[in-house]
């Protein structure tokens, strides 16, 4: 029976038109993000069909070059943004320094992308994602607060490939049909579920984190009805936190000062992802990570985000 269906590209564009100052380019900055995602997809998939997670310069089964999937990914996402006509600068949790397009193809838009979060699950087939974070550009500056994010996303990799996205008005999730390789609007105006007694943290790391970061486990272990889920892929823990509801957290530790989890890369498009769902973020001085001026493209932060109820539970005891 036939049933209509929104792609993501029908969704993004319907999206610009309301907008005034709409030129279509936002539209095709996505369409890059899109299709470098479906290659993405196609080759976490193969991963444990050919030696793709072998060093870089290794050969594989027929005698091919093969790279590593989070160097594929990067150089795959890099070159397209940069070549698109669309984008200042590309700035990947993979390389050092941004990558600007060439003079003549420059556009409006800087593109933060962490190209393969989670990488080291890729052996044990666990879920990774890739994480993009826009901007419009603002001169020659590449470092903006949170706030000015204009969209914000990510790929997972999981049972089904999903794009999850928000352009500040609410957040809503695309799966992709291998059949026909378009996304579908499956997941409609994504909002965290309030009541979620669930929490994601690296329990192992309890010795180095504080006082107060202590008792708050110490409480959701003994308070009876929590459950703990953790995956260890930074996209995985943030996507069922946003479905599920509960928390997840990457707070700094003894080890790591600053927290793990960058910023620009990874912090601030969850958190606004979270933000636009109706749920909350909290980094440095229990405020939004959105708020923070960012000082380097690497930055690292502390980062907690989840549902309401669940997030000030944790900020009575941080
Ligand atoms: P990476 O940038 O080295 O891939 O690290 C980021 C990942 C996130 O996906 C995840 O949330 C976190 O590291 C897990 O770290 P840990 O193993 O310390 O719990
Ligand atoms: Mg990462």
């Amino acid at each position: 029976m036939y049933k209509p269906v929104t792609t993501l590209t029908d969704f993004v564009l319907e999206e610009e038109r309301k907008s005034k100052d709409a030129t279509g380019d936002f539209t095709m900055l996505i369409t890059h993000i899109e299709n470098a995602v479906k290659i993405i997809a196609s080759h976490v998939r193969m991963s444990g069909l050919v030696d793709i997670m072998g060093a870089t310069g290794n050969k594989n089964a027929f005698g091919e070059d093969v790279q590593k999937l989070d160097e594929f990914a990067n150089k795959l996402l890099v070159d397209n943004l940069r070549k698109s006509g669309h984008v200042y600068a590309v700035i990947s949790e993979e390389m050092e320094k941004p990558a600007y397009a060439k003079e003549g193809q420059r556009g409006a838009y800087i593109v933060y992308i962490d190209p393969l979060d989670g990488s080291s699950n890729i052996d044990t087939n666990c879920p990774t994602g890739t994480i993009f974070s826009i901007y419009k550009t603002d001169g020659d500056n590449l470092l903006q607060k949170g706030s000015r994010q204009v969209a914000a996303g990510y790929a997972i990799y999981g049972s089904s490939v999903m794009l999850v996205y928000s352009a500040g008005n609410g957040v809503n999730g695309f799966t992709l049909d291998p059949n026909i390789g378009s996304f579908l609007l499956s997941h409609p105006d994504i909002k965290i579920p309030q009541k979620m007694k669930s929490y994601s943290i690296n329990e192992a790391y309890e010795s180095l984190y504080d006082e107060g970061l202590k008792s708050y486990l110490a409480y959701v272990r003994q308070t009876g009805g929590y459950t703990s889920r953790y995956v260890g892929s930074g996209v995985a823990d943030a996507h069922r936190t946003l479905v599920k509801g509960g928390i997840f957290l990457y707070p700094a530790n003894k080890k790591h000062k600053e927290g793990k989890l960058r910023l620009m890369l990874e912090v601030n498009p969850l958190a606004y992802l979270a933000e636009q769902a109706g749920g909350v973020a909290v980094s440095l001085n229990k405020t939004s990570p959105l708020t923070i001026m960012p000082t380097k493209i690497h930055q690292r932060a502390p980062f907690v985000m989840g549902s309401h109820e669940e997030v000030d539970l944790f900020l009575k005891y941080a």
